[in-house]
């Protein structure tokens, strides 16, 4: 039996793409300096790495399939917030943007990570931006390194 469990390592060289969205930038600010930090913390340079900003959530999947057509990045990660309202657009904006970045991942077969807070409340957004329930942009940057990891694995056992 071989086990493959790829350590989040990240290696000088990596290209990573963080895609951001604008819209509630107080939450997503601090998504992206989680997100940097732990990129940082895992030996990839600021100067291989890339941040996009998108208007919304909703043009995530749009801006990820530019950034992967481009064939520059090993992987994106994606960070946004999207928070109930008092209609149902959030709705329609979260499963979007979640079933596309999906399909991007799929069709161009390299890791996306999902940075994406779908929250009830503006309290719940900023708990898991850098407060107590710890910064999901950390966290979709450390998955995305491990995936990033993995998949070179992966390939080198199948040649
Ligand atoms: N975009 C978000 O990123 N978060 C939200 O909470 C949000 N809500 O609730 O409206 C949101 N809407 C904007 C959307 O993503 C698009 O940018 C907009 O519809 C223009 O295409």
């Amino acid at each position: 039996m071989t086990e493959f469990n790829a350590p989040p390592a990240g290696k000088k060289g990596r290209r990573i793409g963080v895609l951001v969205s604008r819209f509630n930038e107080e939450i997503t600010g601090k998504l992206l300096a989680g997100a940097r930090d732990a990129l940082r913390k895992h030996h990839v340079h600021d100067e291989d790495v890339d941040v996009v900003w998108v208007p919304g959530a909703w043009e995530l999947p749009a801006g990820a399939r530019r950034m992967m057509s481009a064939n520059k990045y090993e992987a994106i990660i994606a960070l946004a917030a999207v928070i109930r309202g008092q209609t149902p657009h959030f709705d329609y904006v979260a499963t979007e943007a979640t079933r596309g970045l999906g399909r991007a991942s799929a069709e161009f077969d390299r890791p996306i990570g999902f940075g994406v807070l779908i929250c009830n409340t503006i309290e719940q957004a900023r708990a898991r931006a850098g407060g107590i329930q710890g910064n999901k942009g950390w966290d979709a940057a450390v998955c995305t390194l491990e995936m990033v990891e993995l998949f070179d694995m992966l390939d080198k056992d199948a040649r």
